[in-house]
């Protein structure tokens, strides 16, 4: 109640006042009425400044006399140099971008008892309605204000780097005269080489990717009196609102961080190795553009043989399995000016995070180590012999492919016959029982490019940790049963049991088993033994009647000796 009182007061007082003001009576000083006051003000008119505004110039009737607005530009001038009116050269001090003031001269401090011209009388007194729009000074040099800095900031920008950075570009008093945005895309440019105007080619040094910054300068940094198009008017403050997203150097070559070196590191990558690595792949600024990942599979490929961008073929040289690494390509290592797909735009700078799964070189063989051998390791395993082991098997990364010891019992294979891939044949040769074994088997001796649907991926390197079990000799190459001593002269009549004349299959058969168990003869082993029988006696059986007669006996033993018979 009583704050609104006072209130009435004040502006009874104020009608008073401006009553007993009135025109005619002449005003001896300036007066200044703030009709808009912006929030923020970061600098205000001093002597010495220069100024653009727009002003409406009007007689105290209201008639206008003159006025920026009809000539479609500002009024450019210096504050303070005489260069205007006394009163106005008053009037502009302390005044903000944006700020407006209808200010009252009196024509001592206008144009007095002369007037000018035909548009000033004598002895008029001037009112000017003010909107101020700039303001600099020839002392003036690059504002820069940073508002966002990264935490991290390795690299920041030097003369004669290249850049990609997203702008706003306004006015000092905020009108929009350009935006990387609205061509959605990056500015990309050389900085400190001429090849921008001079206060953005100081403006943008230092800065690092991810720094966003404000960078303000006075119109002799930028376009000058001459403006540019129809956008920048002659004698501009600019102001630059600035994303940095992308920096290289075109002197650069790759970067590269360290990120996990794994000890021991037995074997390093080199040129014409084969490799499966996963990556993340993202832009200076963070932005993703591909990961292996989103495709469930390593990335494949043979290094320093020019099948990927040269900055990978380098930056892939000298890795351990299992290592991590950080490479960062400039663009003329990468996809360039042009840039590919929809992901990379031109003159990016890539960053790839790199995890080594495997690598090996197509010459490779088996790489056997003997980790535990028993004191008396003989015999060994050779070609042909029924050898029993337990395995532990792992891809290099250490993921678990398969092992004997799930199932509770050995894997038993006949050496030398390819049931088993060729890198494990070698690795498992020359072993004695109770002999332990790491290989490392690569993918052209393992499962090859295919890998085996859901357990090796292809071109993979695979691991086996094996133990000799047991081991049983085999026959001679090509034998599938042998005498252990003298083959009895009777043979056909021993076999022949109730002496028809006749070998049946079941007197056959009865009579090998016995041989094989009294130890005069063994079959191979590994493999089934009714089967090795049947297949001998078939191929006694020359008419394959179901019998041996004494002449089908006889005809067999006189040709020279195959591998299937007796
Ligand atoms: C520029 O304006 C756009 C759209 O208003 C905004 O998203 C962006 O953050 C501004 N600043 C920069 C540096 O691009
Ligand atoms: C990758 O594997 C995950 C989980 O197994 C699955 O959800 C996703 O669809 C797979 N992506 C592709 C591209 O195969
Ligand atoms: C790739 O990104 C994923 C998810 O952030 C992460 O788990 C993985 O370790 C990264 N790989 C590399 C090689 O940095
Ligand atoms: C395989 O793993 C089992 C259990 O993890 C272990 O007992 C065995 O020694 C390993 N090596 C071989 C050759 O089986
Ligand atoms: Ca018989
Ligand atoms: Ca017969």
């Amino acid at each position: 109640m009583r704050q609104s009182l006072l209130g009435m007061i004040c502006l009874a007082l104020l009608i008073t006042f401006v009553a007993c003001n009135a025109p005619p009576v002449p005003l001896d000083d300036i007066v200044v009425e703030k009709t808009f006051v912006p929030e923020q003000c970061d600098r205000v008119v001093k002597s010495g400044d220069f100024v653009r505004y727009h002003y409406n110039g009007m007689f105290p009737d209201g008639k206008k006399f003159d006025s920026s607005y009809d000539r479609g530009s500002t009024y450019n001038v210096y504050v303070g140099k005489r260069q205007l009116i006394e009163g106005m050269d008053k009037a502009l001090l302390g005044m903000c971008v944006n700020e407006r003031r209808l200010i009252k001269i009196p024509p001592a401090l206008a144009y007095g008892k002369d007037g000018y011209g035909d548009i000033i009388p004598p002895d008029a007194i001037l009112h000017f309605d003010v909107l101020l729009l700039d303001i600099w000074n020839p002392e003036d040099t690059v504002q820069i204000r940073t508002y966002h800095r990264p935490e991290k900031c390795d690299r920041t920008v030097q003369v004669s780097d290249f850049i990609r950075y997203h702008y706003n570009g306004t006015l000092l008093d905020g009108t929009l005269f350009d935006s990387s945005h609205t061509r959605m895309r990056t500015y990309d440019t050389y900085v400190g080489i001429g090849w921008l105007i001079a206060g953005m080619d100081q403006g943008l040094l230092g800065m690092c990717v991810g720094e966003k910054r404000i960078i303000t300068l006075p119109p002799f940094l930028g376009y000058g009196e001459n403006g540019d198009g129809s956008d920048i008017p002659s004698q501009a403050s600019l102001v630059f609102d600035v994303v940095l997203l992308d920096l290289h150097n075109p002197k650069d070559s790759i970067t590269v961080e360290e990120q996990l070196v794994p000890d021991p590191c037995p074997r390093k990558s080199q040129v014409g190795d084969f490799m499966r690595y996963h990556y993340n792949g993202t832009l200076l600024d963070g932005t993703p553009f591909d990961s292996s990942y989103s495709r469930n599979r390593t990335y494949d490929t043979y290094i320093g043989k020019g099948y990927v961008i040269a900055g990978m073929d380098e930056g892939l040289l000298s890795l351990c399995v299992g290592q991590r690494r950080r490479v960062i390509i400039p663009p003329h290592l990468a996809y360039g000016e042009e840039g590919t797909g929809t992901e990379i735009p031109g003159s990016a700078v890539l960053v790839f995070d790199i995890h080594v799964i495997d690598f090996h070189n197509p010459s490779d063989t088996v790489q056997i180590n003997s980790y535990f051998k028993p004191d008396n390791c003989n015999p060994v395993s050779k070609k042909g012999d029924f050898v029993k082991y337990h395995y532990n098997a792992t891809l290099m990364d250490g993921t678990h492919i398969g092992s004997t010891h799930t199932y509770g019992k050995t894997y038993d294979i006949v050496l030398g016959v390819g049931q088993v891939v060729p890198g494990m044949e070698m690795g498992l040769k020359d072993m004695c029982v109770g002999e332990k074994r790491t290989l490392i088997i690569p993918p052209h001796l393992g499962y090859g490019e295919r890998g085996v649907d859901g357990e090796v991926p292809g071109s993979a390197v695979l691991v086996f940790d094996v133990e000799m079990v047991d081991m049983e000799e085999g026959l001679p190459e090509g034998y599938m049963f042998i005498w252990n001593g003298e083959v009895s002269p009777n043979l056909f009549n021993e076999m022949d049991k109730n002496k028809d004349n006749l070998v049946e299959p079941s007197e056959f058969t009865d009579y090998i088993a016995r041989q094989v168990n009294e130890g005069k003869g063994r079959l191979a082993p590994g493999f089934d033994a009714h089967r090795i029988i049947e297949n001998m006696f078939s191929n006694q059986d020359r008419n394959s009647d179901g019998k041996i007669t004494r002449d089908e006996f006889k005809l067999k033993a006189d040709e020279t000796p195959s591998h299937d018979e007796l």
